[in-house]
């Protein structure tokens, strides 16, 4: 049976043209910083972000992991969102890997603001954890894709750079977020000390993330990345692909955007779910379903007999993301296959 797969823009698989680029892709051994081809993906990345230097990572975890580790020191705590991916599903790598703590403020729509930034940052006594860094989220998955501002960006990172605070941005989806806020990555990027974003989501790649920031920051990102097993070799088969996903799949994330609004507009009128679409701004959403009397897993299971992926992201909410796999005609039949099962 082929599925109909919202479950998540991770789930995209190779185009045919990054197929072929990874069959004819020279390589060369990273460890040695001999591999043409990621060279090539981290100058161009580097390049389209306005930073210094871009090291190609095996997931977004692992450089969300190193960027937080590079930027503290343990016994630290971190400022972030409560529903954010580096404080709920990187498995407690900040309190491993970096030994610090997350200070997780709960924001409307999965947004901080300065002003509780500044109430968390903690006093210099000898009481508390010190705050070492702020993390942002853009765009925020859990709270439903939804897209920070420029100008609120570029108040906390002003703010907390006045503050002594460095900023990171888990930019996972980067590219959707500068497509709704009609500005080049550079000039967000630009506002942050480090970025992360991933290849591997909307963008279609089969694997990899990019860290980026100054060439001091890179440079100590490239031994940690090692330390904790990140250190590839022939490891321009995944960066050909990567590089295709920068050149020729960052235009056409506006159609998943367009799909999610369909996906949106559809759901917005079955009764029991409440959801939003003038909140959709992005590939995600994300739905309350308790009034419909049924749990998130029970949908989930129906759906999937119909040829459908969705899942629960709590014992109320269901997340849905679009992507390149995923038509608008596929869009479409899985509204249909919603209201079979809410019936
Ligand atoms: N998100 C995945 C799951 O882990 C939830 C998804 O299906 O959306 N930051 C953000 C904002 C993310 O959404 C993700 C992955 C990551 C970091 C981690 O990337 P990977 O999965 O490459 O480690």
């Amino acid at each position: 049976m082929s599925y109909i797969d919202l479950r998540s823009d991770t789930v995209t698989k190779p185009t045919d043209e990054m197929r072929e680029a990874m069959a004819r892709a020279e390589v060369g051994d990273d460890v040695y910083g001999e591999d043409p081809t990621v060279r090539r993906l981290q100058e161009r990345a580097a390049e389209l972000l306005g930073k210094e230097a871009a090291l190609f990572v095996p997931s977004g975890t692992m450089g969300n992991q190193l960027c937080v580790k590079l930027h503290t020191q343990p016994g630290q705590e971190i400022i972030i969102e409560e529903r954010s991916h580096m404080f709920n599903l990187e498995m407690a790598g900040m309190a491993v890997i970096s030994g610090v703590l997350a200070n997780p403020l709960r924001c409307q729509d999965g947004m901080m603001d300065w002003a509780s930034i500044e109430t968390a940052i903690r006093p210099r006594t000898s009481y508390f954890a010190q705050t070492g860094l702020v993390a942002v989220e853009n765009t925020q998955n859990m709270a439903g894709g939804t897209v920070m501002s420029f100008e609120r960006m570029t108040e906390i990172t002003n703010n907390a750079h006045s503050a002594g605070l460095p900023v990171h941005l888990d930019g996972a989806r980067l590219f959707n977020a500068a497509i709704v806020l009609k500005r080049d990555v550079a000039e967000i990027a630009a506002l942050f000390d480090s970025v992360m974003f991933c290849l591997s989501k909307g963008l279609g790649a089969p694997v990899g993330s990019m860290i980026a920031g100054s060439r001091e920051f890179i440079d100590r990102a490239v031994p940690l990345r090692r330390m904790i097993g990140g250190g590839m070799r022939q490891v321009g088969v995944l960066a050909a692909a990567g590089i295709v996903a920068l050149e020729k799949m960052r235009s056409r994330l506006e159609e998943d955007h367009a799909n999610a609004q369909v996906l949106a507009r559809g759901l917005a009128e079955m009764r029991g779910l409440k959801i939003d679409p003038e909140r959709v701004q992005t590939n995600i959403l994300v739905f309350d379903v308790t009034e419909t009397g049924q749990t998130p897993a029970e949908i989930s299971a129906k759906l999937r007999q119909r040829g459908v992926l969705a899942n629960g992201i709590t014992a109320r909410l269901m997340r849905m993301v679009t992507h390149k796999d995923v038509t608008r005609r596929d869009c479409e039949v899985a509204l249909g296959a919603i209201r079979e099962v809410l019936a």
